[in-house]
């Protein structure tokens, strides 16, 4: 049988188990990224691991979250991590240089390669043909160490692209068009692979807005082949020589197939609160605009910028709108300068901000009471922005900047003929500020500022467990839900006992008090519980006040790998009608907890106010052995 993209990446790198679907296996990691607000914590525990020096081919420390510098916090947890890259042997990317995916995808990203990153958009690499994962700070720190990543061998779901994008469509539409069909949870224990005549018509840039945007599908990670166009964006950065074609096989297998015809695609539109939540643009076109965002992971590159300019190079921003762009990375800056678009935006009215997250994470750019802001982004989970009750759509560059010009939600076809767009042969590098690895670090002091706390110390799993359940939450929670960001909370990363002061704050501001009373703390939750950001703080913080499980209809992947690494029992119900009988504040029983889980049964039993409730551990004997030992560090020591 042949094989697909994702199996000729995999097939190499295993080091453990069989491409068996459903059956866990462990890979190789050639490359690792993090970024400042997971990065921190994941430095922490690498240190905690004790290894002098990182064992990949190349890992990269990016600062690109925490640039608000209201008081010192960030200011230190970005010369923490600078120390950290000099002593450990990593690339450094300082704030302002950019977005770690974008500059991942320009500098150091290579097709066949696997990248894991502590941010649940690494899966951007994929547009170059390399299985980009997003996983918790831990695995990732795991990785630095040499360890390969343990994961369940996913299914293959098959994206056939034929036609081409019409003007005034783009690639954020394809995959809207995908969240729109298969929604939020549609991924869950797939790689979304894309295939098909369609696929050669998008260049990496637009692939990579495609498979970064993919992490909201639950999606193990999305992936492109890598082709001539590979090979045309890894020539234009000066990085021709790490290219290699890696194409699906003619009668590759694929377990699912969705089939898009591209050219019948209209701009499209993610209304609030849910990204999968997509319209054609034209059903809420006329509703006016407060703010509009262009930038994040998922739409900042050269291309989207230069497209943003050359449309407003005729026209101007309404008086109306707040419209701002956070460019990608130094080098999508330095080359709209080159190409005169820089001083076109500044003409146009917009506000140009550095490169980085910004408003993506909810630092800075919060939209005022009342108003809808339409952004480039991937994620517009209620609350998110900073500002309760928001109103964000998330759209195309080409929808967002017909926005900015008529103060409208906007169908863009309407603003005429779609400008010429040419982007250069050979890009400027603009990587003049990436820090490459010392040949010896061993002599440099890793400088730690007051606000960095010690990894906090977890007891291994209880004999029997008696506590109560805390609190009982619906479906598609989000970590955003659990451990909020924002420009007041994420500052505190990097000390746990502080950030524990925020969980589950949006969904009931007196939860923390009620888990610190308690002896023992469990969360009900239903489908799709804990989709969206990697950051494995949202069961770090959890577990330091005390919860130890965690018992919902379905799990996201990465949060469910978070809670086995932080000793939480990911539990599921075997009979999903049980969720409705649980009331929040029911006493919670488990008589021989730790003998009930080391004995490998996949069944265990809970008991709810005195009532039996049958659950499912779904976890590998290596998962087992972390969750009896309260945490993976503690089981790698
Ligand atoms: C996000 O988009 O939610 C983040 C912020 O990039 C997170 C990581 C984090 O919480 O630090 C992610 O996507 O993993
Ligand atoms: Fe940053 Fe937003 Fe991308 Fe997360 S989704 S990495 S916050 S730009």
């Amino acid at each position: 049988m042949g094989k697909t993209v994702t199996e000729k990446i995999i097939g190499p790198h295993l080091v453990e188990g069989e491409m068996d679907r459903g059956s866990e296996i462990a890979i190789r990691i050639d490359q690792t990224l993090t970024q400042d607000a997971t990065g921190t914590m994941a430095y922490l525990e690498f240190e905690a691991i004790g290894i002098p020096r990182v064992k990949t081919d190349l890992s990269v420390c990016y600062v690109d979250h925490n640039l608000i510098q209201s008081d010192f916090r960030n200011a230190d947890d970005h010369r923490f991590l600078q120390s950290v890259a000099r002593r450990f042997g990593l690339y450094f990317s300082p704030p302002g240089n950019g977005i770690s995916h974008q500059i991942n995808l320009e500098r150091f990203g290579r097709p066949g390669a696997t990248l894991l990153g502590s941010d649940s958009h690494t899966p951007t690499g994929g547009g170059l043909g390399m299985l980009a994962i997003g996983a918790g700070g831990l695995d990732v720190a795991m990785a630095m160490a040499g360890k390969p990543f343990y994961l369940l061998m996913p299914r293959i779901y098959g994206v056939k692209l034929v036609g081409g994008l019409s003007p005034w469509v783009s690639a954020r539409d394809v995959l809207l068009e995908v969240l729109r069909r298969i929604s939020v949870k549609g991924g869950v224990g797939y790689v979304m692979e894309y295939f098909g005549p369609g696929v050669e018509t998008l260049s990496v840039t637009d692939r990579a807005a495609i498979t970064n945007f993919g992490a909201e599908l639950g999606a193990t990670t999305s992936v492109f082949p890598s082709d001539w166009q590979t090979k045309k964006f890894l020539d234009s950065q000066g990085r021709g020589e790490v290219f290699t074609e890696i194409i699906a096989d003619a009668d590759a297998e694929y377990d699912e197939v969705l089939e898009i015809d591209m050219s019948a695609l209209e701009p499209l539109i993610a209304c609030p609160t849910s990204p999968d939540n997509v319209v054609k643009v034209s059903e809420v076109a006329g509703k006016p605009v407060g703010q509009v965002l262009v930038g994040s992971c998922s739409a900042s590159s050269l291309r989207d910028l230069m497209l943003v300019a050359r449309t407003l190079e005729t026209r101007e921003v309404s008086r109306e709108v707040s419209f701002e762009i956070n460019p990608g990375s130094r080098q999508a800056v330095e080359n709209l300068v080159e190409l005169g678009g820089y001083a076109t935006l500044v003409h146009s009215g917009a506000r140009i901000h550095q490169p980085g997250c910004l408003g993506c994470i909810g630092m800075g750019q919060a939209p005022a009471t009342g108003t809808i802001s339409l952004r480039t982004f991937p994620r517009n989970f209620p609350g998110r922005s900073g500002t309760v009750d928001d109103q964000v759509y998330l759209c195309s560059p080409e929808v967002a900047v017909a926005a900015a010009v008529t103060g409208r939600i906007t169908d863009p076809r309407e603003l005429g003929d779609f400008p010429e767009l040419k982007l250069p042969e050979k890009y400027l590098p603009g990587d003049q500020r990436i820090e490459v690895p010392l040949a010896d670090g061993s002599g440099i002091e890793i400088i730690r500022g007051p606000n960095i706390a010690a990894f906090p110390d977890f007891e291994p799993l209880p004999e029997d467990f008696a506590g109560e359940v805390l609190l009982k939450a619906g479906d598609n929670i989000t970590t955003d839900h659990i451990m909020p960001a924002g420009a007041r909370v994420l500052p505190l990363r990097s000390n746990i006992p502080a950030i524990s002061e925020f969980v589950y704050n949006s969904l009931d501001p007196d939860f923390v008090a009620r888990a610190r009373n308690s002896s023992g703390g469990m969360v009900v939750g239903g489908d799709n519980y804990g989709q969206g950001s990697s950051r494995e703080h949202a069961a770090l913080a959890p577990r330091y006040l005390g919860v130890r499980i965690k018992l919902v209809k379905s799990f996201a992947r990465i949060h469910k790998a978070n809670l086995i690494n932080f000793g939480i029992l990911p539990l599921t119900f075997i009979d999903p009608d049980d969720y409705d009988r649980v009331v929040q504040g029911a006493e919670v029983e488990i008589a021989g907890f730790r003998q009930q889980v080391s004995s490998g049964g996949d069944e265990i039993i809970v008991k709810l106010d005195g009532v039996a409730v049958r659950t499912s551990l779904a976890v590998s004997e290596r998962h087992r052995q972390i969750l009896l030992a309260g945490g993976l560090l503690n089981w790698a020591r």
